[in-house]
């Protein structure tokens, strides 16, 4: 074992043992006076975690792929709401705006996004919830769209920002990851408006809220956005 790895080791070990301290039933933080400090010393055991997790990532590891057998068709739905909530997008009027740390802040057509190289994969992605599914995502790998943009790729945030007043955000190693996509079609086909219509972020190397549908705005800085179910005690790093 290499150094680096025994000292990502003893890094994990301390993280585990600090949050075993923090879940242990019977242990009370709750003062009187700070109603809430249960809750920010939870709160900045997550945000440890985050920084544990990244430390962890390894950004050229790839994440499983699947045969196309395997494909759960039909997919399956989730969002904060019903399925027949999903927010129409008009394809022909979108545009997906970039802003914060880039070059090009121009916005993005659908056939913009189409004209870059598209790649395809049969990947996982697994919910909260304690389900998975396996599916065919291509589209814009995230790393040549930020590219593009001329994204700071030193910066720590990626934001996403999305029809339905979802939001989350990445890491930018997580964003550069060769599996992470601005995916266009399911199968082949044009995402539908429940799976994400009509740009989603697929990044299989983490959780199923961590992959925002129909986004509209992409941001790129270094102050800490959060997300719809982070903001609500989600772990954010959330790797799978
Ligand atoms: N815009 C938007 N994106 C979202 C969500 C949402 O409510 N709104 N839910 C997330 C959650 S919790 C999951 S598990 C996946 C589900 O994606 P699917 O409907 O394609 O299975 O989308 C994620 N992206
Ligand atoms: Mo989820």
């Amino acid at each position: 074992m290499s150094p680096l790895m025994l000292d990502r080791r003893r890094l994990l070990l301390r993280a585990t043992s600090l949050a075993a301290v923090g879940l242990l039933p019977g242990c009370d933080y709750n003062d009187p006076k700070h109603p809430d400090i249960s809750d920010r010393i939870l709160q900045f055991m997550s945000r440890f975690n985050d920084r544990v997790q990244a430390a962890l990532f390894d950004p050229h590891k790839l994440a499983p792929t699947f045969s196309e057998n395997l494909i759960t068709n039909p997919p399956r739905f989730n969002a904060f709401y019903d399925i027949a909530q999903a927010p129409e997008v008009d394809p022909l009027t979108f545009r997906l705006k970039v802003s914060g740390l880039v070059t090009d802040q121009s916005a993005w057509s659908l056939d913009r996004l189409r004209s870059m190289t598209q790649e395809s994969q049969i990947t996982r992605m697994t919910c909260v919830e304690g389900w998975r599914v396996i599916g065919q995502w291509s589209g814009v790998p995230l790393r040549q769209f930020l590219a593009k943009i001329g994204a700071d790729l030193t910066a720590r945030y990626v934001t996403f920002r999305c029809a339905d007043g979802y939001y989350s955000s990445i890491d930018m190693p997580s964003a550069l990851q060769a599996q992470t996509i601005l995916a266009l079609d399911f199968l082949g086909k044009p995402l539908t408006a429940p799976f994400g219509a009509p740009v989603r972020l697929r990044i299989p190397v983490k959780l199923g809220f961590k992959n925002p549908k129909s986004v509209t705005a992409i941001e790129v800085g270094n102050t800490y956005t959060g997300g719809y179910w982070e903001d609500q005690g989600y772990n954010w790093f959330s790797g799978s």
